[in-house]
């Protein structure tokens, strides 16, 4: 598909976001994976490039913050339809659990890196937003799992992730982490966090070749 198509794709999305209609959502999904058949093309350059333009538009008031709301319930909602594609991969015994820090509530770009671990035959546990510290630590005791994502959108819970990696690091030293979201996208933030066996990565194609090389 060429770069116009790609384009036009991503803005008849948004459209159809703003104009809260779901069933045209899940038409232009349907028939850009019939096009491209790539999970990874979907998700970021017709979902994310269109959640983005959505962020801009809600913090300029051009639309509401109902109709934000309404763009990422629909944007769930089409994730979920991807599920007959995803789940059919060769399962390895690897297993992850995924999850927003507490009192972050942003979970769609976390749930697509849940994917891309699913797409790779990874088991995984998505425990989604706002997981309470407490309640990951205990449930990373019983699972033992080969690796924990975490996702932060907003720069202020910084101090909350970091504590986090203290928690988890203090429990199992050899954890390895990986962290990413909207929270690192201008700058270098994830730099301060230096851990043993922490990873930052930035979108799903590096996350996918940082699953790979982890096999
Ligand atoms: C939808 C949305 C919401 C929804 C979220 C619903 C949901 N079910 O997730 C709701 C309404 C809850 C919400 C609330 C708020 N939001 Co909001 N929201 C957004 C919006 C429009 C889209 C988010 C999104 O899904 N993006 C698309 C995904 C796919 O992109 P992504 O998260 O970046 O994920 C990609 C990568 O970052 C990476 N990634 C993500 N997670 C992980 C994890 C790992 C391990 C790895 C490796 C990679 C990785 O992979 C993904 C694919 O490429 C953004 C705008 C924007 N620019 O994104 C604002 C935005 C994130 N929100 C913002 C704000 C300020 C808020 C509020 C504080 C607003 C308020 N005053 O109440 C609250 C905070 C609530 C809370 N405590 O969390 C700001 C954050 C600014 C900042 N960086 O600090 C943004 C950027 C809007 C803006 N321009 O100001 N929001």
């Amino acid at each position: 598909m060429n770069n116009d198509l790609k384009q036009n794709s991503h803005l008849e999305f948004l459209n159809a976001l703003i104009s809260g209609n779901r069933k045209m959502c899940s038409e232009i999904a349907q028939k850009y994976m019939n096009e491209n058949d790539s999970i990874k093309a979907l998700y970021e350059i017709i979902i994310r490039n269109a959640l983005y333009d959505i962020g801009e538009l809600w913090e300029s008031n051009k639309i509401s913050v109902a109709t934000e709301h309404l763009a990422s319930a629909i944007v769930e909602s089409i994730l979920n339809e991807q599920y007959s594609k995803i789940n059919s991969s060769p399962k390895t015994p690897k297993t992850v659990i995924v999850a927003c820090v507490e009192n972050e509530f942003h979970q769609i770009g976390l749930k697509m890196i849940n994917d891309i671990f699913e797409l790779n035959g990874w088991n995984t546990y998505f425990l989604g937003a706002n997981t309470p510290t407490k309640e990951l630590i205990s449930f990373a005791k019983t699972m033992q799992p080969d690796m924990i994502a975490l996702s932060l959108s907003l720069s202020f819970n910084l101090p909350v992730l970091e504590k986090i990696i203290l928690r988890i690091k203090n429990e199992f030293p050899e954890q390895v982490i990986l962290i990413g979201g909207q929270a690192f996208r201008n700058d270098n933030q994830h730099k301060r966090l230096k851990y043993n066996k922490v990873f930052y990565q930035p979108d799903l194609n590096s996350t996918e070749f940082f699953i790979k090389k982890f096999i």
